[in-house]
């Protein structure tokens, strides 16, 4: 009899739905859940988990340790990361590129350079080391904050010790200028100013009004010296036992994932610099970025001869289809 019970249990459309095979995706990131790589996560799982009928499930997690995070989705351990491009250039190099300071004019050139050929064929480039670079998205241009002065000029900034991501790019960029770059990881970062052994750090405005930085950073210079941008990267195999209507279904959610995170980045730095001053920080609007341009010369110097130098006048070149 209970033969039977459990024949027609099976057979009962509630319990073949739960029979179904359910697929666990899971996705790490440096931030709190509710920033804009939050947003851009959300997206994501909504849209896949919608897409598929539940047939996956999207888990969503927070690990400020970048580096770790791409390391595990290299070897396995880990589905997908939304990681910035700070630590990226160490697992595949050209991604450097991107990381050269005041390389883009504004996010309309960002994001224009990185979803058209150029940016395409970096993404390409994550295959060779073990990873799908699946998607371009956002952290923001990266601005300075310190706890010591107000920096207007080049100049104020010599001497101050600055955490930096662990990105040769950037830390070359702060030692031209006189700068104590400290390369570390996002989760030493606030210990790190709350003890003093940085003076400032420089991050994108969503960054710095998520994990709350004016608590421990009093000054902001807009400086917008260097466009950061965040990508999706992913495990080949988490991606290669998709069916090919999974797959497009995944490439689609990612792009919702970019579009959502890109929104929430321009909200934010709409909002972020008024919220900081409420906050009380005392923020540098008005910077004169030509004086930082001029003081890196020698820091383009050794990127033009260290990369590929046409490929930096591409970019720098580009302008919107019209
Ligand atoms: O990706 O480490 C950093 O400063 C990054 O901008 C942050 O983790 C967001």
């Amino acid at each position: 009899m209970i033969r039977l019970a459990t024949l027609a249990l099976a057979a009962c459309p509630l319990f073949v739905g739960a029979a179904q095979a359910q697929t666990q995706i899971t996705i790490q990131h440096p931030l709190p859940l509710a920033s804009h790589y939050g947003a851009g996560a959300t997206a994501l799982k909504d849209s896949l988990e919608a897409a598929t009928g539940g047939r996956y499930r999207v888990t969503i997690q927070r690990n400020d340790n970048e580096r770790e995070m791409i390391e595990s989705v290299q070897i396995g351990t880990l589905d997908c990361t939304v990681t910035s491009t700070g630590p990226v250039g160490n697992f595949v190099p050209e991604s450097r590129v991107f990381d050269v300071p005041f390389l883009f004019r504004n996010t309309v050139h960002a994001r224009g350079v990185l979803d058209g050929d150029i940016g395409q064929s970096v993404l390409a480039r994550f295959s060779a080391r073990g990873m799908v670079g699946v998607v371009w998205m956002e952290n923001g241009f990266r601005h300075l904050t310190n706890s010591r002065r107000e920096v207007n000029a080049p100049g104020d900034v010599r001497g101050l010790k600055v955490r930096t991501m662990e990105n040769p790019v950037h830390m070359r960029a702060f030692q031209t200028l006189g700068a104590l770059p400290t390369p570390m990881a996002f989760s030493e970062l606030v210990p790190a100013l709350q003890q003093g052994t940085v003076d400032g750090q420089e991050n994108p405005i969503p960054v710095i009004v998520a994990n709350n930085l004016n608590q421990v950073q009093r000054y902001l210079t807009l400086t917008g010296h260097v466009y950061s941008p965040a990508i999706l990267i992913c495990n080949p195999g988490t991606l290669a036992r998709m069916t090919p209507a999974d797959r497009a279904a995944f490439q689609a959610a990612a792009v919702a994932g970019r579009d959502a995170n890109r929104a929430r980045v321009t909200a934010d730095e709409t909002t972020g610099v008024e919220e900081l001053r409420r906050r009380g920080m005392t923020v540098t609007v008005e910077v004169d970025r030509a004086p930082f341009q001029t003081a890196l010369a020698p820091a383009f110097t050794v990127y033009e001869r260290e990369m590929d130098g046409a490929l930096l006048r591409r970019i720098r070149d580009w302008q919107p289809p019209n």
